[in-house]
């Protein structure tokens, strides 16, 4: 672990609760000088860690009260970021926050933190991962409590562990090889060769598979996208506006209504969703309808889910250009059904105009949404920067499984490891090489 001396010897203080007034605002200290900058400010000397201490603030120079607050001192390693930390729990007004922020600036060694660096010197301290930041932080932007729980989960390191685990299985075995090569004279127990090729067949295998997961976490951490689209003036817009309970987007009678692409946040079943409606797909003289058109169907390409919406009014014409963009990723519903003497129920008919039928379409949409973004049981892939770092791996790894030379074969271990250590944040293959080695007494 690389200590960055200057970082560790200034010390930080940020507002840990968000701006603005509130009842309570939380001011966090962490450094070496933590303790130090509690005791410029608090008229009480405060000694027991971990203990929720009631103390007068004072403005050292003015020897003005600023608050009574309450201050806990949590001393290093023991905390968030493993150094000393303290937290002073304020009343949330601006002019309290604004002078105990000018008090905490004058003291020496102590500034302002900058984005991200509480967590930042958590992880130099080795207090979490890479993932578990990024955990972290998704917690914090959970909208949705399935986003809850997966941000919960890989702050609790359930990712990190994974990754961690195939790292050091990949670190092994790299020595097992490097043993081969490095002492193939000496007594090496046979068969060396042949069981590091099957143990990274089987992370092979195992890390595609948790590759191979349609993208559940990723889309529970951004949203799963919908698209509405459909002829013009079968009611994609109203049905938008029903579905978000929201006057979001123009109706009228006339075809050709909507040309931007309007999107609605929102939450289905727990579970985040982001629905688009869309131009009415027809051609068209006017420039700025034809572009709508084009937005529309390169969004619909986009999309986890299409909603495609006919007209009812003219059922059971369908019209031709939106029929060639349903696929197995479509829901198709039929609007106005007050318009129609529906006997057949062979599609989900519904009438966004009454609000029949919208039970029916939402429970389903639920089912849809939930399907593409549950994980089950073990912890999902959550960002592409995994991806990628795993993409890389497992190439590597084909790469070291068809490689005829044995120090190409080396090389080829040895950046599938990196790959791994850069999603957790742990680089320092070398060093963990030097123990796995030192612990093998080859040949001895
Ligand atoms: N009777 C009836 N009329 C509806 C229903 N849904 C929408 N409409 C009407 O149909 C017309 C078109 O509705 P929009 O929601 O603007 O249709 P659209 O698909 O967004 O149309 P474009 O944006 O032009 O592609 C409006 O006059 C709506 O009031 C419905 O369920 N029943
Ligand atoms: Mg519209």
């Amino acid at each position: 672990m690389t200590m960055n001396i200057q970082m560790v010897e200034q010390t930080i203080f940020a507002l840990a609760s968000g701006a603005g007034k509130a009842g309570i605002a939380v001011f966090r200290v962490s450094g070496p000088s933590a303790k130090m900058a509690l005791s410029v400010l608090a008229s009480e000397k405060v000694t027991p860690p971990r203990r929720a201490t009631r103390v007068r603030l004072i403005d050292p120079v003015s020897e003005e009260l600023l608050d009574e607050a309450l201050a806990i001192y949590f001393p290093g390693p023991a905390s968030f970021t493993g150094e000393d930390v303290v937290e002073l729990h304020v009343h949330g007004g601006r002019a309290v926050i604004a002078g105990i922020t000018e008090v905490l600036n004058t003291i020496q060694g102590v500034r302002m933190a900058e984005a991200g660096e509480f967590t930042r010197r958590a992880f130099d301290n080795d207090k979490l991962d890479l993932t578990a930041a990024e955990g972290l932080a998704d917690l914090i932007n959970a909208e949705t409590a399935a986003q809850r729980r997966q941000a919960q989960r890989q702050l609790r390191g359930d990712l990190g562990i994974i990754y961690d685990d195939w790292r050091r299985r990949l670190l092994k075995a790299t020595a097992l090889f490097e043993a081969e090569i490095d002492f193939s004279d000496e007594d090496l127990p046979p068969g060396l060769k042949e069981l590091v090729v099957e143990q990274v067949s089987v992370i092979n295998n195992e890390i595609a598979n948790h590759l191979d997961d349609n993208g559940q976490g990723q889309i529970l951490r951004e949203g799963l996208h919908i698209a509405i689209v459909g002829p013009p003036n079968a009611g994609k817009s109203s049905l938008l506006n029903r579905l978000s309970r929201r006057d979001v987007a123009i109706v009228s009678e006339k075809a050709g209504t909507t040309r931007d692409v309007i999107e609605v946040y929102l939450e289905l079943g727990g579970y985040p969703v982001i629905i688009a409606d869309t131009a009415g797909l027809r051609v068209s003289g006017d420039d700025l309808e034809s572009e709508g058109v084009r937005r529309a169907e390169e969004r619909a390409s986009h999309a986890d889910l299409k909603l495609v919406v006919f007209d009812g009014a003219v059922w059971p014409e369908k019209d031709a250009r939106t029929e060639t963009i349903i696929d197995e990723n479509t829901l198709v519903v039929i609007n106005k059904s007050d318009l129609m003497d529906h006997t057949k129920k062979e599609h989900l008919v519904i009438s966004s105009k009454t609000g029949d039928g919208l039970e029916g379409l939402l429970d389903l949409l639920k089912k849809e949404v939930f399907d593409r973004c549950h994980a089950g049981a073990s912890p999902a892939l959550t960002r592409s920067r995994h991806r990628s770092a795993l993409n890389d791996c497992c190439k590597s790894l084909g790469r070291f499984e068809v490689a005829l030379e044995t120090e190409l074969k080396a090389e080829d271990l040895r950046l599938a490891g990196r790959a791994l250590g850069r999603i957790t944040g742990r680089v320092d293959v070398e060093e963990v090489l030097d123990i796995i080695f030192s612990e093998f007494c080859i040949g001895k």
